[in-house]
This record gives structure tokens, sequence and C-alpha cells, in this order.
């Protein structure tokens, strides 16, 4: 039986060097390997995730490992998958924004039990193990208090294929309209984390993937919070719609969601 704080260990460990990497080679950010109207993926997304795989597979041979920057996203038969984000918040990196992350979870026959979401630029790490307390650069983090939809501080994202009248612009207005403040930062894996520490009180967001919210979700459970995941009827099993809050507004916030999505 593997040992969680190992698990624990080796996420942190792969998520300090990755982060490291993109921090002092921050310089090379404009070297690009494509680009899209709403995105832009780096060689250093990639050279991040190869010292993550290397990291973990090294520690963990027996396991499988699901990057974004991996070439296939298919199904994985494994009983411990590690899934990963490089640099969630590419586009803030890019634009020397410092909310960004390397965000690392470790599933155990599909459920996260192991999550580190590090910003090496907020000098922030996140941890949390299944069944234990969440916790920010070594502090326990809880989530807020706040009782009541319209006066929570949400936050959502765009993705990259979003066009006017796309449900992310009928989600924002909703959640502008509903709550105390909607906010978009860029990078989900830190959103879900302030939703964690109770600087924030709910999050939201369609086309999400799991390397984006696998490891946040779980320090979000674990700091006392409710996470949701609202799946789509086909196309890629790791695409999906997220909600992360911090419990008291939850279904408040899903019902809001809930009515205004598309399909
Ligand atoms: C990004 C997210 C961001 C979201 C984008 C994108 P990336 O991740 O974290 O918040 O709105 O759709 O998925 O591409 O920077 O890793």
């Amino acid at each position: 039986m593997m040992i969680s704080s190992s698990l624990i260990s080796c996420a942190v460990s792969a998520a300090r060097a990755a982060g490291a990497h993109a921090l002092q080679n921050q310089h090379r950010r404009g070297e690009v390997i494509a680009s899209f109207k709403h995105d832009v993926k780096l060689k250093l997304d990639v050279e991040c995730q190869q010292i993550i795989e290397d990291i973990v597979l090294k520690t963990f041979p027996q396991h499988a490992f699901l990057g974004e920057e991996s070439s296939k996203h298919e199904t994985i038969d494994n009983e411990y998958v590690w899934v990963a984000d490089p640099i969630d918040g590419t586009v803030n990196f890019t634009h020397g924004f410092p909310y960004w992350c390397t965000s690392i979870a470790v599933q155990r026959n599909g459920e996260t039990v192991a999550g580190a979401v590090y910003a090496p630029a907020l000098q922030e790490l996140y941890t949390a193990e299944k069944d234990k307390e969440a916790f920010c650069n070594d502090t326990p983090v809880r989530v807020s208090k706040t009782a009541g939809l319209k006066q929570s501080m949400v936050m959502t994202g765009m993705d990259r294929d979003n066009e006017p009248g796309h449900e992310p612009y009928s989600i924002f207005r909703a959640i502008a309209d509903n709550t105390q403040k909607a906010r978009i930062t860029g990078s989900a894996a830190l959103d879900i984390c302030q939703v964690a520490a109770g600087r924030a009180d709910g999050y939201f967001e369609s086309c999400i993937y799991l390397w984006d919210i696998a490891a946040a979700g779980l320090i979000a459970q674990q700091a006392g919070g409710q996470t949701e995941i609202i799946h789509y009827p086909s196309d890629n099993i790791y695409r999906m719609r997220f909600i992360a809050s911090n419990g008291i507004i939850h279904n408040e916030l899903r019902a809001l969601i809930k009515a205004h999505l598309h399909n």
C-alpha cells in the first residue's frame, strides 16, 4: 500500500521544480509553439511538463501520467494517475502577470488523493491530501463563511474557443448580476485555491479540463468547501464544467449556473 505522504511529497517536489524552471525562464516567455485567438502554447509549458513527468515516473515508475501538454488525452487504465498542468494561466505568464501556477494531482481509481498547486511568482504553495487539512505555505486554510450569493465574490473564466454569445458570457453576466462581484483572473487552479483560502466564495467555469481543477478541487474540499463536476454529454472525457464554493452558497450558485447553461 502506497503511503499518501510520499505522494504529496513527490507532488510538491515536482511542482516546485517545474514552477522554479518557469520563473527562472520568464525572459523566454515569447518562445511560442502555437498561438490562438485567445490562448498560447509555450516551449516552457512543454519543458515544465517534462520536468514533472521525469520526477513523478522516476519516483513511481508503475504510475501513469496525464498532462495538459501530453500528445494523447485518452482513457488511462492504471490505479494511480498523476494529472498535471505545468503552467496554469499561460496567458498571464506571457504578459508577466504573476497569477499563474503549476498544478499536480494524484488520482487513485479516479479520485484525487493528493494535490499541490504552486504559484512561484506569488510565493504560495497550496497542498492537500484526502482526509486531511488543506494548507497554504504550511498554514491551514479554510473557506469563507459568506452566507449568500448576493454577498459573494465568484471567480470564473473564458475558455480558448470563446466567441460572442457563448456560454461563458451568459454565465459571467449571470454571476455579475447576482453576486457582489464576478472576477476573471486567468488561472482556474489558483482561482479554486482562493476559494479554499476564503479569499473568494465561489468559482465556476465551462469547458475546463481535469488538469486545471483536479489538485485545487481537493484543496478546496479539504478546506471545508464543496466541489461539483457537471459533465458534458460526450466528446473529451477530460473536459467538464466545474463548480467550487464555500459550501454555504453552493446550492444558490449551482441553481444560477444551471439556469444559464447552453445545453
Ligand atoms: C487556463 C485556465 C484559465 C481558463 C482557460 C485555460 P492554461 O489554463 O486556467 O483560467 O479560463 O480556459 O484553461 O491553458 O493556462 O493552462
